[in-house]
């Protein structure tokens, strides 16, 4: 909510000063699109979204969402973005493939279509943006269960939507990292998934806990599960017996990390990630973007990305955290 009322009140002040039409035709409009509202990573990755925005100036940055992460709710408001005729849409998509003839709708009308934290396909896009090498963020999380689990033992996966590309690539990324003969004391005995809603991903979790009594770690590769799950094994007196790890918050996770639940975690910086996002649309509305292999983007603080193959590019490596530094970062994101 109180992201559309920044919108509505950037364009009021516009209208306010007596801006020149020739002015507002100049501005360029942005639209962020996330999986779903209320959801501070991605609030994190507006907030940096705004600071490209001021950076570059004369951009309207809009902040939108369905309220729970499907598809559906996606198409509808692409399809409202398409009427709006914005000139570009950063999607953090809830499903690969279902958004793109909607999206391939906007993008013959000439709007710049960029997929960010999670991808939509080739064809239903320009470019994506990878917050981080998939392979990489899939062994971490590896790694940090089974540093927790004294390299054994069984582990659980707590994810966010079922269709989510992000979080579905990263669960391959463990599933073949898990297939190692160096790991082949770790058993995965179930995935489930909490659809990056707080109740749904403690229930879930809960439900865990109960099904496997010996279970040693959960994994959760979402911000709202890793929470709730900690939340979850905190409840049931777990700490100690059962550990929580994944890609989480530093703001949320602070509390969990002190309480035991949590060892360690890995994450991003989302706000580097809204900001990168913002940048590149620009860049292909104004700057001759393209998205095509090879290609390097200018973008602002965070220097160039560059294109490859699959018209993709990533940003820097999954940052890890514990007891040490989390408060410190507590602060940031
Ligand atoms: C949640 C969302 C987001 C993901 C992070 C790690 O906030 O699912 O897409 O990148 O977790």
């Amino acid at each position: 909510m109180k992201r559309f009322v920044a919108t509505a009140v950037a364009a009021a002040s516009l209208l306010a000063f007596g801006m020149s039409s020739a002015f507002a035709q100049d501005t360029v409009r942005i639209a962020m699109l996330v999986k779903n509202l209320g959801n501070g990573f991605f609030d994190s990755a507006f907030d940096g979204g705004q600071e490209a925005a001021a950076e570059l100036g004369n951009i309207e940055l809009i902040f939108t969402a369905p309220t729970a992460p499907t598809a559906e709710g996606q198409i509808e408001i692409i399809s409202n973005l398409i009427a709006q005729g914005v000139d570009a849409i950063i999607i953090s998509a809830n499903d690969p493939t279902a958004l793109i003839p909607v999206t391939k709708r906007a993008m013959a009308r000439g709007i710049k279509v960029l997929s960010f934290d999670s991808g939509i396909a080739k064809e239903g896009r320009l470019m994506h943006l990878n917050p981080s090498n998939n392979e990489l963020i899939g062994f971490k999380q590896i790694v940090m269960a089974s540093d927790a689990a004294g390299g054994a033992g069984k582990i659980a996966i707590l994810s966010a939507t079922a269709q989510a590309t992000n979080q579905n690539i990263w669960i391959e990324e463990m599933r073949k990292e898990l297939a190692k003969p160096e790991r082949a004391s770790l058993d995965l005995v179930d995935v489930v998934y909490g659809d990056d809603q707080s109740d749904k991903s403690y229930q879930e979790a809960l439900g865990l806990l109960a099904r496997f009594p010996d279970l040693k770690v959960i994994i959760a590769p979402t911000t709202v599960g890793i929470a709730a799950a900690a939340q979850a094994v905190r409840d049931k007196g777990l700490v100690g017996k059962v550990f929580v790890t994944g890609l989480g918050l530093p703001s949320e996770m602070k509390g969990h990390v002190e309480s035991g639940a949590v060892l360690s975690f890995a994450i991003w910086n989302p706000i580097d990630l809204g900001y990168t996002a913002t940048y590149l649309a620009y860049q292909f509305v104004k700057g001759g973007a393209t998205g095509a292999p090879g290609e390097k983007i200018k973008v602002g603080r965070m220097g160039v990305m560059t294109i490859d193959e699959n018209g993709e590019a990533a940003m820097a490596e999954p940052f890890t955290f514990d007891a040490s530094n989390v408060a410190k970062f507590a602060e940031i994101f």
